[in-house]
């Protein structure tokens, strides 16, 4: 598009608005100004240009590297090796935004963030998105200003305690009372525990730790009786660090909270939240084909749906703002769904079937919107 024209688009643009205001103060009023301007094909595109101008989609491209925040501590989600790389179901979602927006998995600048720092630095730009076990919640999305992306793991809020102090599977909140609970600073596992034994009229001291490492080190001395968070990250704690002589347990069977877990990047970018939706959207779409990794060179001719995410006929990456083959790069580098669950959280004993992470067709809540 010209100077020119983006430069009268740009007029256009504030002359809606402007006629917006003046018409008429009340909110009722503004919307129903605004919303012929939506139907008509010309202000339509204008609106859909000056968004992509300031999106961070433009950033990201210039610099040639996604700056991705997560955990660095999080068993089989993000977690960083001795060699500085970055492993984990989160890590692969950075490398599949890097290589839908750069063709290249590996342009990922890992930021490793605690859970208290993680939406100021979105909020200051050192980081582009959060990939880092981060909850869908109300407040997160209007008062902190973020916006969330598909949930790519269906959480829930557990306990863990040691069995030779009398919990068992069966056990709940209600038998925490005079328990001192340790959990994660900044997150809602420590309001949730604190809203749930109040709930339950279980008395307890709570003690919150800026990182995981510290909750375990502590627990495993015995300065704590349990230890609260997501539930996917207790598995993979237990998996990693329950001592020889511990037996530790997981409990109640049926999560304290939901914990929807995705990316989370910085709200009103539409430009920005579509090319990471529909990187995960295709990882997913890709899955309900079976097209992964090792076969997906068979298919960039098919028709439909799967010709069209790998970049050919009636494609829409490129209105996006990507490269046509992006969501073929993201499948091939990286893979589909199943392939980064799989291989990411099948070692920690963590599988889709039966859970909420299976794909829809299977009972589960993992679902995307069509690809036309
Ligand atoms: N999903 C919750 C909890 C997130 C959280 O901080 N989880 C812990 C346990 S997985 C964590 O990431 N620990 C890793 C670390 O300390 O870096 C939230 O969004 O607040």
């Amino acid at each position: 598009m010209s100077k020119l024209f983006k430069l009268l688009s740009l007029f256009l643009a504030v002359g809606v608005v402007a006629a917006a205001c003046s018409s008429d103060s009340s909110d009722d009023a503004g919307t129903t100004t605004a919303a012929p301007a939506e139907t008509t094909e010309a202000p339509a595109t204008t609106a859909v240009e000056l968004d992509a101008d300031g999106s961070l989609l433009d950033t990201v491209i210039a610099r040639g590297k996604v700056h991705c925040g997560v955990s660095g501590s999080a068993v089989a989600f993000s977690e960083t090796q001795a060699d500085g790389s970055v492993t984990g179901f989160d890590a692969d979602y950075c490398r599949a935004v890097a290589a839908a927006v750069l063709g290249d998995a590996n342009a990922v600048e890992f930021v490793a963030l605690t859970a208290s720092e993680r939406f100021t630095a979105v909020q200051t730009g050192d980081v582009d998105l959060l990939m880092r076990n981060t909850t869908w919640t109300q407040s997160r999305d209007s008062d902190l200003g973020m916006d969330f992306g598909p949930t790519t793991y269906y959480d829930g809020q557990q306990l863990m305690a040691r069995v030779s102090d009398g919990f068992d599977a069966s056990s709940t909140v209600a038998d925490l009372d005079g328990a001192i609970v340790c959990t994660n600073a900044g997150t809602t596992t420590e309001k949730n525990i604190a809203e749930a034994a109040e709930l339950a009229g279980a008395d307890i001291e709570l003690l919150a730790f800026e990182t995981s490492d510290e909750v375990y080190e502590t627990f495993i001395a015995g300065g704590c009786d349990i230890t609260t968070t997501d539930g996917s990250a207790l598995v993979g704690r237990k998996v990693k660090q329950q001592p020889a002589d511990q037996e530790w347990v997981i409990f109640p069977a049926t999560p304290i909270s939901k914990e929807p877990l995705g990316p989370t990047y910085g709200q009103n970018d539409s430009v920005w939240a579509d090319v990471i939706n529909w990187t995960v959207y295709a990882t997913i779409i890709m899955d309900e084909y079976g097209i992964g990794s090792s076969n997906v060179d068979d298919h960039v001719n098919d028709p439909g749906e799967v010709g069209r995410l790998l970049g050919g006929e009636g494609e829409l990456q490129t209105v996006m703002g990507l490269s046509a083959d992006a969501f073929y790069q993201v499948i091939k580098q990286v893979g589909n769904y199943s392939e980064i669950y799989n291989s990411n959280l099948n070692p920690v004993g963590l599988v889709r079937e039966g859970s909420a992470n299976a794909g829809w067709l299977d009972g589960g809540l993992i679902y995307a919107p069509p690809a036309r």
